[in-house]
């Protein structure tokens, strides 16, 4: 089976709530030979986007959309890309959804791939306040701090621990990453709510946090 029928198959057992079908389908790709980040961008990346969309056209309740996004969610840990080799060298990061947020699955991708790339993520989960990422992030001596958003209302509230960092003088210090689906429809929010950087999907995150942390330490990490 290709990426795109696999892609189908998937969104099926999604919809259904049958997370059996959908675990063996993934360790069907992944025997076939399909990288791990692959099957996260062509397999399982588009069924989540179809999923939103039906939910969107009001063609599955909100019930169902929360079952569907949780198989989603375990089938993502199935396609957890290997450790490298010299884990955890590159430094600690502070992750979380935002307050008032609890789109989960985007973060956990995120950590996901920014731990197989050899950070420390300390990820707080969902519904973080500003006070307790900043709290954290200078706990852990971090020097990135990624805050996600899905909603446009959420995103807005990036903007107290942008405050918060200046206020605090940690601006040269520490770097705020933002990203979520909202990022990506409007990329002027960025600036808006005061991010130094963001990033489209997990996988271009690795970059964004070496440039922001190369911005902290002047150096480029190994
Ligand atoms: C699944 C989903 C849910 C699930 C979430 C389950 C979970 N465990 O995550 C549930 C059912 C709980 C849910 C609830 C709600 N949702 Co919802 N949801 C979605 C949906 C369909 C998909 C989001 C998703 O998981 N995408 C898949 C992940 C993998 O992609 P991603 O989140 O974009 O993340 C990637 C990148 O953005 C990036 N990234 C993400 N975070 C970060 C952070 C950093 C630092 C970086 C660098 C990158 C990065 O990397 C990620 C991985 O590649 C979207 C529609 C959509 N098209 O996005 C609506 C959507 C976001 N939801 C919406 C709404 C309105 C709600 C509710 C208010 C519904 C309600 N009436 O109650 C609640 C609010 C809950 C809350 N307060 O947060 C709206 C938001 C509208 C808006 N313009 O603001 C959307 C857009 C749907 C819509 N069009 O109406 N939702």
């Amino acid at each position: 089976m290709n990426p795109h029928e696999l892609s189908e198959k998937l969104l099926a057992a999604m919809i259904n709530a049958d997370r059996t079908a959908a675990a063996a389908l993934i360790e069907q790709a992944l025997a076939g030979g399909i990288g791990h980040g692959q099957v996260i961008t062509d397999v399982l990346d588009p069924a989540i986007v179809r999923l939103g969309r039906l939910w969107e056209d009001q063609e599955m309740s909100l019930a169902q959309n929360f079952v569907a996004s949780k198989i989603a969610e375990d089938t993502l840990l199935r396609c957890i890309p290997d450790k490298a080799e010299n884990s955890h060298t590159k430094g600690a990061v502070v992750i979380g959804n935002i307050e008032d947020d609890f789109h989960s699955l985007g973060r956990k991708t995120v950590g996901l791939f920014l731990s197989a790339a050899g950070w420390d993520v300390h990820d707080l989960g969902n519904d973080v306040t500003a006070e307790e990422l900043l709290k954290k992030a200078v706990e852990v001596d971090a020097c990135v701090i990624g805050a996600s958003a899905m909603m446009q209302t959420t995103a807005l509230n990036i903007r107290k621990l942008r405050q918060l960092i200046d206020e605090r003088g940690l601006t040269d210090r520490i770097k705020l990453a933002v990203g979520g689906a909202v990022f990506n429809w409007r990329p002027d929010l960025v600036a808006e709510v005061g991010g130094d950087g963001s990033a489209r999907n997990a996988i271009e995150a690795d970059g964004l946090f070496m440039r922001l942390q190369t911005e902290v330490r002047g150096e480029v990490p190994t």
